[in-house]
């Protein structure tokens, strides 16, 4: 880290004010020379910025100094707030790459500074690129909360828990010959160590929660060849997004659009429908309609009010589909036919609707809503939000798991594997090597971030 790093931190311009970064050693190098001085820390000042070759002024900026480590990244960091002009901002980074031991930062350099100073852990770093990338409500909600350092919280204590039993058991083994040393710790440390792995349990259930309102439910359309799907993926976007015709086999691409429903964040995907028949593109089509159905939380299948009979309802749907994803039928074009309304048949939720008739489709939007309300609602406690997450808990869970168990092997043994599942702890807030990692995480990060 021996080179001080620079970027356009705020978004594209032309804007209105444009928010130059600079980290490193040499900051107050740089802003001496191209502010004149170092402004007092965490002051805001309003200063000329000139070209230290010529004097020449490039622009009249709010310039902040935060002296590290309390800063962003830990190190001494300066902020330059400059007109948000295309030439304005080439010029001054254009001028900061002229100092020596000065360069561009590549993307999230920022940040894994940050962590590298130990101003973030992981969780907080993944928070904050989740934040950034959040669109909805809901998706902001669980990413301040976890970068506000709720989740890493929740794993280091879990981790000094973990600790603290091992060393216990350690104490409980070297001293074990010794007379003054009150009995067995053992059992007491082992049954802690069962009541732990039921509390990590029970937070890897919910963590498919988190990880969804993260990414968004998927919903796809699927039913036959002019069932409606396409109408109703408009109707419920409020845009024409996918071609309506009456010709059998229109979808052939898998659509998708991105819904805020009361916060939550829903992907409805229109797709091809299913048949025997068709051309090499339709095959095609029907294919990745079937592989976007299996990832889906909910499948809404299409099918006209007057049409298919009813003793198989969803006659058309792959076999390794029923079942395994929950289903609703959604009767379509119910202007054109006033049938009663069919019972439905018990776990199959039941919806008619029209693209011509708003009530329909609004009870529809209306059922969506309280789906994904029911499926990724944000509780008190904080919920793993990545696989990474996942992963690492059942690793940990593993470890406890055998630890607990193996009560017929020797007492190094099972120390051995709580320090296993403290390291899989570990490894998600960053404490333990994560080299390997942080490829992975920092690469989704921007420029400037
Ligand atoms: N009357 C009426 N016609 C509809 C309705 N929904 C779709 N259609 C018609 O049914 C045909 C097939 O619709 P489309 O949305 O392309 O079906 P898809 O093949 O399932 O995507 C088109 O001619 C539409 O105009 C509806 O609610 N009422
Ligand atoms: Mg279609």
């Amino acid at each position: 880290m021996a080179e001080t790093i620079f970027a356009l931190s705020s978004g594209a311009v032309p804007s209105g004010v444009a928010v130059i970064r600079v980290s490193g050693r040499e900051t107050k190098m740089v802003l001496e020379k191209i502010c004149g001085r170092v402004p007092d820390a965490r002051k805001a000042s309003v200063t000329r910025l000139k070209d230290p070759a010529t004097g020449e002024v490039l622009d009249e900026a709010l310039v902040l100094f935060f002296e590290g480590p309390r800063s962003f990244t830990g190190e001494d960091v300066a902020e330059l707030h400059c007109h948000g002009g295309r030439a304005v901002v080439g010029k001054v980074l254009s001028e900061l790459g002229k100092f020596e031991n000065c360069r561009p930062a590549e993307a999230g350099e920022f940040t894994r500074r940050a962590f590298y100073h130990g101003r973030m852990d992981l969780t907080e770093v993944e928070g904050l690129a989740d934040l950034i990338a959040a669109e909805t409500e809901s998706q902001r909600k669980q990413a301040v909360r976890q970068m506000g350092g709720a989740l890493g919280e929740l794993y280091e204590g879990w981790r000094s828990r973990l600790i603290h039993m091992r060393a216990m058991i350690e104490a409980d083994f070297d001293f074990a010959d010794e007379e003054d040393v009150p009995g067995s710790v053992a059992d007491e440390v082992w049954s802690e160590a069962a009541a732990l792995h039921g509390e990590i349990a029970i937070h890897l259930d919910k963590s498919k929660s988190g990880e969804r309102l993260r990414s968004g439910l998927q919903v796809v359309l699927m039913g036959a060849p002019n069932a409606g799907k396409s109408s109703l993926l408009n109707a419920i976007a409020g845009r024409d997004v996918a071609i309506v015709t009456e010709e059998a086999g229109t979808t052939r691409d898998v659509i998708e659009v991105h819904l805020d429903l009361g916060g939550y964040p829903l992907t409805l995907v229109d797709t091809a429908g299913l048949r025997d028949a068709g051309g090499i593109v339709e095959r095609e089509g029907i294919r990745r309609a079937q592989a976007r159905g299996q990832e889906a939380d909910l499948i809404l299948w299409a099918m006209e009010l007057d049409g298919v009979p009813y003793d198989d309802p969803v006659s058309g749907l792959p076999e390794e589909l029923r079942e395994k994803i929950p289903l609703w039928i959604v009767r379509t074009k119910s202007d054109l036919v006033t049938l009663p309304e069919q019972d439905s048949s018990g776990t199959i939720k039941e919806i008619s609707c029209s693209d011509r008739n708003e009530e329909g489709v609004k009870m529809l939007i209306s059922a969506l809503t309280r789906f994904a309300e029911e499926t990724i609602s944000l509780g008190e406690a904080p919920l793993a939000t990545r696989e990474r997450h996942r992963h690492y808990l059942s690793n940990c869970l593993t470890g406890l798991k055998t630890a607990v168990h193996a009560n017929h092997l020797p007492t190094e043994l099972r120390a051995e594997d709580l320090r296993r599942a403290a390291d899989a702890l570990g490894r998600i807030t960053g404490r333990i090597d994560v080299d390997d990692l942080l490829d992975v995480i920092f690469r989704d990060f921007c420029i400037g971030k």
